[in-house]
């Protein structure tokens, strides 16, 4: 038996109120770490100490209290870099589908003067731990988190003031097993039979299309804050003529009065608007909006805004903000005002050796190829994905559609009242840590859950309900398959964002069909709930290399035709309805072992090693006219003349 501990250490009674007020079940902000004249910030990447629980129980560890000494006290322990999955680390393919428990540690030497003054507070952060984490320092726990993509933290100077001669060794335990309770769910299947399996045989199963990479996936940071210390930011922006209003919200923690001063800054570092209230609006003549990329010639424009504690002590936080308005009619996404059409793709956090690990080379990459591409838009399937990516779509203009892991929702007791629970507070976690990222537009709750089951109806009434009064500014959608009839969750959603593989997991090989169903779905969604549509996920698997003509399934130029065949049918109904069209997928990834997917999913434009294939060169072409067509190309650029 795997066991997961109980969570009743992260959830806690639901509540719901407007942005500016908003009451959510979590305690405390979740700013990213920046370092300022107050803060400092420590990153632990680099090579950790690790282990795997392989004991039948899974369980030793715990047993044992292996967090208690060091690890190597415990057993042996080998190098494990942070961040990564440990899944294709090494070469033991045991560790590759390892499920249970896996034990990091590293001691680190914590700065004299943290420690020395007792009003610095001493912060331990996770960016991700996928799934379920403990956290110990120096053998005491400190806290535990369920959930794979989002951030957790713990506030440890007291505890390293008890021994500061001591380093800080920290533990983490991290358990990537999935349950029906967990999101994304899954199930423990044990082979029992010894005529077929070897003794304790069991698999994890799970109705999702990604491999379920596991361990320390994001940075972990240790930082300090001042005592009194700015803990939350909220800042709703929208605009008049050419003025913009930042409405702000801070709150602070560790003091019962605060003065504060409130600075926001052009990009010039020019004071535009200050107060000194804890909450106001700030006015913004002139006003530069942040645009998305190939909409404006300066796009993803960024205000700086400051907000400087001056009593009891100082404290300076200073957050990003882009000012824009999003808006939905019944047949337009607007920003700023004015027609937005996504011409974008859907992503994960996938690539050879570091798995879902944070990779900087990569992500620069990612978004080099994006901007070649022409695209303006992706969304985070199907998880949140990293703070530092969100970051980089609000300075480089990338709209985003952010949604939750609440993918492969398939059993019926995954609609229950412990799901639901725990799906509200993912959403709470989302929308706290992104909240005020300029480049998210738009929350999805999930993906094609089985939204045909009877609990459905109230399953997702309830959690768009509970997203729109966390965050009223921003629409929210859940991502559906074609079949409209049977769908529960589409009343409730601002957008309509629907999946479909004509050609390809029915009609093999009849590229004739797509027109067809592909006008047919767009019209009885469009008929029956009069709200925009985005194509959120088309495609066909390409193994790069393979050629056929006349094109048959697999090759490039079968990705290619399915591609031309719904290009055709989009460019028909965005004039009416269709705001947006997401390619299935960016780029190869891995998935589960199976016979449909040829060492992962072939359906992406790039292969994983970023590598394109001729759907990329296709849907480049595709992207810049679109891009000449609804928006303003940068002045650097004016595709095709740049080839
Ligand atoms: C889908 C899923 C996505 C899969 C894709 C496929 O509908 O949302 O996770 O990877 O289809 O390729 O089958």
């Amino acid at each position: 038996m795997v066991s997961v501990p109980g969570r009743a250490g992260v959830l806690g009674a639901l509540c719901v109120s407007a942005m500016m007020n908003a009451v959510c079940a979590l305690s405390g902000g979740m700013l990213l770490p920046r370092e300022s004249p107050s803060r400092e910030v420590k990153e632990l990447s680099g090579l950790w100490g690790f282990r795997a629980d392989k004991s039948p129980s899974r369980n030793l560890g715990f047993e044992r209290a292996w967090y208690k000494r060091r690890l190597a006290e415990t057993g042996p322990v080998i190098d494990m870099p942070v961040p990564a999955s440990y899944n294709d680390i090494t070469q033991d393919h045991s560790l590759r589908d390892f499920i249970g428990w896996v034990w990091y540690e590293r001691e680190v030497v914590v700065p004299a003067r943290w420690l020395s003054d007792e009003g610095t507070r001493v912060v331990i952060r996770v960016g991700s731990a996928h799934y379920y984490s403990v956290v110990w320092v120096n053998g005491v726990k400190v806290t535990e988190h369920a959930g794979g993509h989002l951030p957790f933290e713990a506030e440890i100077g007291a505890l390293l003031r008890k021994d500061p001669t001591s380093p800080c060794r920290i533990t983490i335990a991290v358990n990537n097993t999935l349950t029906l309770e967990t999101l994304p769910p899954g199930t423990i299947q044990h082979f029992d039979d010894h005529t077929k399996y070897p003794d304790g045989f069991f698999v994890q199963n799970y109705s999702f299309d990604f491999f379920n990479y596991a361990g320390i996936h994001r940075p972990v940071l240790l930082y300090t804050t001042p005592k009194a210390y700015v803990d939350d930011i909220t800042a709703v922006t929208d605009f008049s003529d050419n003025t913009g209003f930042v409405n702000y919200k801070v709150s602070v923690q560790g003091a019962t009065t605060a003065t504060l001063k409130v600075t926001l800054q052009d990009r010039d570092g020019h004071c535009v608007a200050s107060s000194n209230e804890l909450s106001g609006v700030l006015k913004v003549v002139d006003v530069n909006l942040w645009w998305p990329y190939l909409m404006h010639d300066n796009p993803g424009y960024l205000y700086s805004l400051e907000v400087r504690l001056m009593a009891p002590n100082e404290d300076v936080y200073t957050l990003p903000v882009g000012i824009r308005s999003v808006k939905v009619t019944s047949t337009q996404f607007l920003i700023n005002n004015k027609p937005f059409y996504f011409h974008g793709v859907n992503k994960h956090e996938d690539a050879d050796i570091r798995g879902k690990g944070l990779d900087w080379p990569l992500i620069v990459k990612d978004f080099n190829l994006l901007k070649w591409l022409g695209a303006n838009s992706f969304r985070t399937s199907h998880y949140p994905y990293a703070e530092e990516i969100l970051q980089m779509c609000d300075r480089h203009g990338i709209v985003v559609i952010d949604e939750c892991p609440g993918v492969g929702i398939k059993d019926i007791y995954s609609f229950g009242n412990a799901s639901l629970t725990h799906h509200l507070v993912v959403m709470d976690e989302l929308v706290r840590r992104d909240k005020n990222h300029p480049s998210v537009v738009m929350w999805s709750v999930a993906n094609e859950p089985a939204a045909e089951m009877h609990p459905a109806d109230l399953y997702f009434k309830t959690l768009i309900k509970h997203t729109k009064a966390l965050d009223p500014t921003r629409p929210v959608t859940y991502i559906t398959d074609s079949n409209y009839a049977r769908d529960k969750g589409a009343p409730y959603v601002d957008v309509i964002c629907v999946n479909s593989y004509f050609s390809w997991y029915h009609d093999q090989g009849h590229l004739e069909v797509i027109p067809i169903q592909l006008n047919t779905q767009f019209e009885n969604w469009y008929g029956k709930y009069q709200k925009p549509i985005i194509q959120s996920e088309y495609g066909a698997d390409a193994v790069p290399g393979l050629h056929s003509d006349p094109p048959m399934m697999f090759t490039e130029e079968y990705q290619k035709a399915v591609l031309k065949n719904y290009h055709d049918v989009f460019d028909q109904k965005r004039k009416q309805y269709v705001v947006g069209e997401l390619i299935w997928n960016f780029a190869d990834f891995m998935t589960t072992q199976g016979i449909t997917r040829v060492v992962g999913n072939k359906k992406g434009i790039f292969t994983r090693q970023r590598q394109p294939k001729a759907a990329a060169f296709f849907l480049r072409e595709r992207y810049w006219s679109l891009a000449n067509q609804t928006g303003i190309l940068p002045t650097w650029t004016k595709y095709p003349c740049s080839l």
